[in-house]
């Protein structure tokens, strides 16, 4: 019956993927862009990598553009990043550029499971595992369980390393932070901190803000500015590409040694 083989087909091949993604070399929570160009970059490199993303359609705080204006300004230090994922853009000014958001999103998407990173969405981490205080894989469960508050249990992926991508709220460096009694420093250097701060300044520089926050929790995009408490940033993308290739590149330096 080819109603039993389509389900069969999709159950099969559905828990075999998320069997295979049981351990990782790194797990990325959240699908905004610094953590999907991460994704592409790590699957490139042949690292074992899963995203998990809470939302039905993962691309974060992209598809929108800004107030629902779909188009996307990037500086020109991001441009190689772009052509990398086969992007149309076009020059603005003041070495800007710009890009559609629903094209850029779904290339990003693409080319990052394409070269072999497995998107998870509908899938939120709730906790994070420690083994000897290094941060070891993330609890996650179904976003609709969380969202109906069901008494059911997540399940385990171990990781070698975990990426916080969760944006604004920062949600893997607070649980990091509050089950160790601590608060999270950005390095030396503040780098974290300058992504915003600049734009607010009222500059064009762009910083590609990443760093491993706790040993092997590593905090891109978004994420990593909110750690450092500074003010929210412009919707101005090129920070977020870098900070994603950047991240990919330590982790791959760390697990390639
Ligand atoms: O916020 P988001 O787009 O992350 P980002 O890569 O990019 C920020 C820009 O979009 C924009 C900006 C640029 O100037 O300021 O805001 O830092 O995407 C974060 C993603 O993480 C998911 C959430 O659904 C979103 O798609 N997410 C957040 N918390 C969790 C999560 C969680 N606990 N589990 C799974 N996914």
């Amino acid at each position: 019956m080819i109603e039993t083989q389509v389900s069969k087909g999709i159950i099969t091949t559905y828990f075999d993927k998320l069997q295979r993604n049981l351990n990782l070399d790194v797990a990325i929570v959240g699908g905004g862009p610094s953590g999907i160009v991460a994704a592409y970059y790590l699957a490139k490199a042949g690292l074992k990598t899963a995203l998990f993303d809470r939302k039905l359609s993962p691309g974060g705080g992209m598809w929108g553009g800004a107030m629902m204006f779909n188009q996307i300004v990037i500086q020109e230090e991001a441009l190689h990043i772009v052509k990398e994922f086969n992007i149309n853009y076009q020059s603005y000014e003041n070495e800007l550029y710009t890009i559609d958001s629903v094209e850029s999103t779904s290339a990003l998407l693409y080319h990052a499971t394409h070269a072999g990173a497995t998107i998870f969405n509908c899938y939120s981490v709730e906790d994070v595992i420690f083994k000897n205080d290094i941060v070891n894989g993330v609890v996650v469960n179904w976003t609709p369980v969380l969202r109906e508050g069901l008494h059911v249990d997540p399940l385990n992926i171990i990781s070698k390393c975990v990426i916080d991508g969760t944006g604004h709220d920062s949600e893997i460096c607070k649980v990091v932070a509050r089950k160790n009694g601590i608060q999270l420093a950005t390095p030396t250097g503040g780098v974290i901190g300058e992504m915003s701060l600049d734009v607010a300044e009222g500059e064009r520089k762009v910083v590609e803000g990443t760093c491993e926050i706790y040993p092997s929790l590593y905090v891109c995009g978004m994420a990593s500015s909110a750690v450092a408490g500074t003010p929210r940033m412009g919707p101005i993308f090129g920070g977020m590409l870098l900070s994603g290739k950047k991240v990919a590149d330590l982790i791959i330096e760390k697990l390639k040694k």
